[in-house]
């Protein structure tokens, strides 16, 4: 258990994480594929389906903040505060949001020595390495994400600098939208000290009610407690974590996704040939050592891919996801032969070489971490 050892272990100041927090991002995702609603109160919805205009806020942009619109409150509400205004609202379209945020997740991975992906518009970085492990340079890494992802995507986001996860994720959401905070070692207490202990990964509504009991309402109170007192309070492990996140100590690893890794196979044919028992035998074989990788690394996949290299030397690619994770021989298999038939059906060109991968991977039973569990 890394936590218990964590204890003795000093604030790290050898690591500089990055956390990237993607700004209004279903709204701003909105914006991108319609500029005209730039500029007035944008509200994404979840319609609940009961009744007309029954359901949550999923998120506003700034405009609509403005107004009190934020998420969770009901959809009757938002229409209230904004009664008067110009505004615009859009149901949720989840599977176009999580199109851009795979990627945007994609391009900020190749920022990172490590690379972690929590949730649909966030993701932790590490750079230590890549910035020398000096704090000055890592800022100005940072403004050169925050450009590329605006230059590509034409969007915006916020990005925590710290010497761990904790302190990272607390600065990316210190100053928004389309801010760099940037809390070097030296400076974590002091940023912690006055921050309500809610902004603490972890410490939700009924923590914060369990505490206030005791007086502890900044971060700065929650450093006097005992730890006896708060492992007595929320038992051993979250105890701990919260005295040494109290403290500016978190030592858990940015954990590189599976999901953005990728595994593929690829080969040179002897000879150049459109013929389909010796394709279909050749995807056989390739699917099987992908299949035979998978089972021994104990991971799925949601993605195929193929890659063919024809005789006049064009390279055409095809992907598919499918919709849900799968473990499966005949599904990397049966896709990668659906998509090599539908290129070759395009051509009359021979096959010269050819490979399959599949992405978006992760784990058979999904590897938990402290803050994954508390996240939740
Ligand atoms: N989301 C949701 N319901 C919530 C909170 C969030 O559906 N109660 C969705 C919509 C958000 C996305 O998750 O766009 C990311 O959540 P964030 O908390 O990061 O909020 P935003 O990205 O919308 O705004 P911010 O600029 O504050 O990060
Ligand atoms: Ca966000
Ligand atoms: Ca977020």
């Amino acid at each position: 258990m890394p936590f218990f050892k964590e204890l003795s272990a000093p604030v790290s100041s050898d690591r500089i994480i990055f956390h990237v927090d993607l700004d209004y991002f279903f709204a701003q995702c909105e914006e991108i594929r319609n500029p005209d609603i730039k500029g007035k109160p944008v509200i994404i919805c979840v319609y609940s389906g009961r009744s007309e205009n029954s359901g949550a806020v999923s998120t506003t942009n700034y405009e609509a903040r403005e107004y009190g619109v934020k998420s969770g409150i009901p959809i009757r509400d938002a229409q209230t505060y904004l009664k008067d205004v110009e505004s615009i609202f859009l149901p949720v379209d989840r599977e176009y949001y999580e199109a851009i945020s795979i990627r945007i997740m994609s391009t900020l991975k190749d920022f990172a020595i490590h690379f972690e992906n929590t949730s649909i518009d966030e993701a932790y970085l590490d750079v230590g390495k890549i910035v020398n492990y000096n704090y000055q340079t890592s800022e100005r890494y940072a403004l050169h994400i925050k450009n590329k992802i605006k230059i590509i995507y034409n969007l915006t986001c916020s990005i925590g600098i710290g010497p761990n996860k904790i302190i990272s994720k607390i600065a990316s959401n210190y100053k928004k939208p389309n801010a760099i905070t940037l809390i070097p070692p030296k400076k974590v207490i002091d940023f912690l000290n006055p921050l309500s202990i809610t902004k603490l990964p972890g410490i939700g509504t009924k923590y914060k009610n369990k505490l206030k009991k005791i007086e502890v309402n900044q971060i700065q109170d929650l450093r006097e407690v005992k730890i006896d007192t708060l492992q007595h309070m929320f038992g051993v492990k979250l105890g701990l974590y919260f005295y040494l996140a109290s403290r500016g100590i978190h030592n858990e690893k940015v954990i590189d996704n599976k999901k953005f890794e990728q595994i593929s196979r690829i080969i040179t044919l002897k000879e150049n040939t459109r013929d389909e028992k010796e394709i279909v035998n050749k995807i056989n074989g390739l699917s099987l050592e992908l299949y035979t990788r998978i089972q021994k690394e104990k991971i799925r996949y949601k993605s195929i891919g193929v890659i063919v290299f024809m005789d006049d030397l064009t390279i055409h690619t095809r992907s598919k996801t499918l919709d849900t994770y799968s473990d499966d021989f005949n599904n990397i298999f049966i896709n990668s032969k659906e998509l090599i038939k539908n290129l070759l059906n395009e051509t009359s060109l021979k096959i010269r070489r050819l490979g399959i991968k599949i992405f978006n991977l992760e784990d058979l039973h999904g590897q938990k971490t402290l803050l994954d569990f508390i996240n939740k």
